[in-house]
């Protein structure tokens, strides 16, 4: 099969776009439409964020080392998956559309009372840190990103949930009128807004972070600025951008992928090479910017943190 390479970090199209396929007709009208956008973004976006001084934050030790070389910026902040803004890669300059202040996080369901917290005042809450995580998409390639942020352990603590809450439910906007991926499209429209869930389990492992930066300083708009989630054990699309609300439930949260496609996107969606996709296999990966493909390790290699959380689940469909 001839395989031609653009430039850089670009992946072939057909071995990276799996997770559109099934959208495949829209996606390439929209991907036409939104070529002639495309671009870069702007390292010099940052300047202008309140939260900058925070950066960059002092590393974690036990998170400094990913056994990879750390992805270059460039390619992190111009490959994204973030169809609030496209179905392609290069949503980079459309994503500077999210207006990122005022920017707040309602925290509601199961807690001891809910409240709205505006982002600067959540990051006076905290205290950031750096850690170094591997991340694999399902679509089977991967990066190493230097995350800034906290732990979710620490939201809960904030966010004070009662016994009866199970899951964590996080929420992106819903704002067509900003985001150009959230107008209804010839073939229809996805299940906005982009949501996802956590068990409670989950959320308190050391391992589930809340993101605010990325390379030392604030995290990229088209990385999911001001505030996403990191959990780096589970394929990518179960770690959601741009959250404005995190409710504490009782039933299993419903994430959009599986809301549009339960049969290729679960749950619990961890990370093993040997249960493959419906539709490709998962036992390799190719690492951006490198050029390299290599095999890929069950829980993407955090089992000694996470393993745990699925001992008495193994009925369930952990791995898609
Ligand atoms: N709101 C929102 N969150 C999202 C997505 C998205 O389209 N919208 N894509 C997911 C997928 S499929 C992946 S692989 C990661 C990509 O994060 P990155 O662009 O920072 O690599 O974000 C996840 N979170
Ligand atoms: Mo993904």
């Amino acid at each position: 099969m001839l395989i031609k390479r653009k430039s850089g970090w670009e992946l072939p199209e057909h071995l990276v776009t799996p997770e559109r396929l099934f959208l495949n007709r829209r996606a390439l009208l929209a991907g036409l439409a939104g070529a002639a956008l495309a671009g870069f973004a702007d390292p010099s976006r940052a300047e202008s964020d309140p939260s900058q001084g925070l950066y960059p934050a002092a590393p974690n030790p036990t998170y400094r080392d990913a056994g990879r070389a750390i992805t270059d910026e460039k390619y992190n902040t111009n490959y994204n998956n973030f169809y609030e803004f496209g179905t392609s890669k290069g949503i980079a300059a459309e994503a500077e559309k999210l207006r990122i202040r005022p920017w707040e996080i309602a925290i509601d369901g199961e807690v001891d009372k809910p409240i709205t917290i505006g982002i600067d005042d959540l990051l006076k809450k905290v205290t950031l840190e750096e850690r170094i995580y591997r991340h694999r998409c399902v679509e089977a390639w991967s990066m190493v990103v230097p995350w800034t942020g906290f732990p979710m352990r620490k939201l809960v603590e904030i966010a004070k949930p009662k016994a009866d809450a199970k899951y964590v439910r996080f929420e992106t906007f819903n704002d067509p009128e900003m985001a150009s991926g959230q107008q209804p499209g010839l073939f229809g429209s996805m299940p906005w807004p982009y949501v996802e869930g956590l068990t409670m389990a989950e959320a308190m492992n050391d391992l589930t972070f809340m993101v605010t930066g990325a390379y030392g300083k604030p995290v990229a708009k088209s990385m999911g600025a001001p505030i996403r989630i990191h959990m780096p054990w589970k394929y990518g699309f179960k770690s959601i951008k741009s959250i404005i609300k995190v409710s504490f439930v009782k039933e299993r949260p419903v994430g959009m992928w599986e809301q549009l496609q339960a049969s290729e996107y679960g749950f619990w969606a961890n990370v093993n090479p040997e249960v493959p996709h419906p539709r490709w296999s998962q036992a390799s990966e190719q690492v951006l910017g490198t050029g390299e493909r290599i095999p890929t390790q069950l829980f993407n290699g955090y089992g000694d943190y996470v393993a745990a959380l699925y001992a008495g689940l193994e009925n369930e469909k952990l791995y898609m």
